[in-house]
């Protein structure tokens, strides 16, 4: 399976780590807040030294109660992470954010993947992906950022996001972005109790209606926290046994902190995966 990007093609036949890179001034700051690109740019290169062969560049955070951030001061953050990485390295940049101005900016900058948890429902979103080239990873949220944990309720919980995720591959798709240009995610944690986010969980095989290659991030995820009792510092293990299980069932590309401890797992699950697809 192949993800086509503006200039080169994306293997996806081996699944592939993206390295979460967030550029907010609490990540990256030298003690004020000021942020510090020399720290990010190291961080996404030892992060590429692990093996991640993608860098989700990310400046705005999606968790409740987090300050919302203008469109200049999310741009200030990011596009000069996005230059100076393209200058040092060959690696694909994912752009996190649902802000189209940001998305136009960081595509011209050098960022090929549009990584929005809005699934490019924002006005103007699908035209800014469908003119700069990049391929998109369309996420399923109910509700909004601030508020989506009060009280996630669904009647089938797959059966929606799935759903929800044919619907905008079509938007996509009508918008002049074929769907080699797609992945597809369920979005663990955005809108969902720990009980949809493992019911999407162990049928990820059943998320993608079009054949769209599947992303999944549950890395430190709070449905840790609510199933073990771990904090956020403590939740690695149970992060690696989930992307294994995640790739065993076909998923094309894990999100992650800890790369080479998740590397190490995709490859143990895709190892499997692929010996169990040809009996
Ligand atoms: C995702 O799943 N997630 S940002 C809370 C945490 C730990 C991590 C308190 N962007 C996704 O990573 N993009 C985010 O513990 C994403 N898929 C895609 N495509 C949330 C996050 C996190 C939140």
């Amino acid at each position: 399976m192949l993800l086509a990007l503006p200039t080169r093609t994306l293997d996806l036949s081996r699944p592939k780590v993206m390295g979460i890179l967030n550029v907010t001034p609490d990540s990256f700051s030298d003690g004020g807040h000021h942020f510090e690109l020399g720290a990010a740019i190291r961080h996404a290169m030892q992060m590429i030294d692990e093996g991640a062969e993608i860098i989700d560049i990310g400046g705005e955070s999606t968790r409740p109660g987090s300050a919302p951030v203008s469109v200049q001061q999310e741009i200030d953050r990011v596009i000069p992470v996005i230059e100076a990485l393209r200058a040092e390295s060959g690696v694909v940049i994912s752009i996190d954010t649902m802000k189209p101005a940001v998305m136009r900016a960081a595509c011209a900058a050098g960022a090929e993947i549009v990584n929005d948890v809005m699934a490019l429902q924002a006005p103007g979103a699908l035209d800014v992906v469908a003119q700069s080239g990049a391929a998109a990873c369309l996420m399923h949220m109910q509700g909004q950022p601030q508020t989506m944990q009060a009280n996630p309720q669904y009647k089938d919980v797959l059966a929606e996001v799935r759903e929800f995720l044919a619907e905008r591959v079509g938007c996509c798709r009508a918008a002049g972005v074929a769907p080699n240009r797609l992945l597809v995610d369920p979005g663990i944690g955005f809108g969902k109790s720990l009980e949809h986010n493992l019911q999407l969980l162990s049928h990820l095989d059943q998320v993608s209606e079009d054949g769209c290659p599947v992303l999944v991030g549950v890395s430190r995820k709070s449905m840790f926290g609510a199933l073990l009792e771990r904090a956020v510092d403590e939740r690695l293990p149970a992060g690696l046994a989930v992307a294994a299980l995640a790739i065993w069932q076909g998923a094309a590309i894990v999100r992650a902190h800890d790369v080479r401890a998740t590397v190490d797992a995709v490859r143990c699950a895709h190892a499997l995966h692929v010996r169990r697809a040809v009996a």
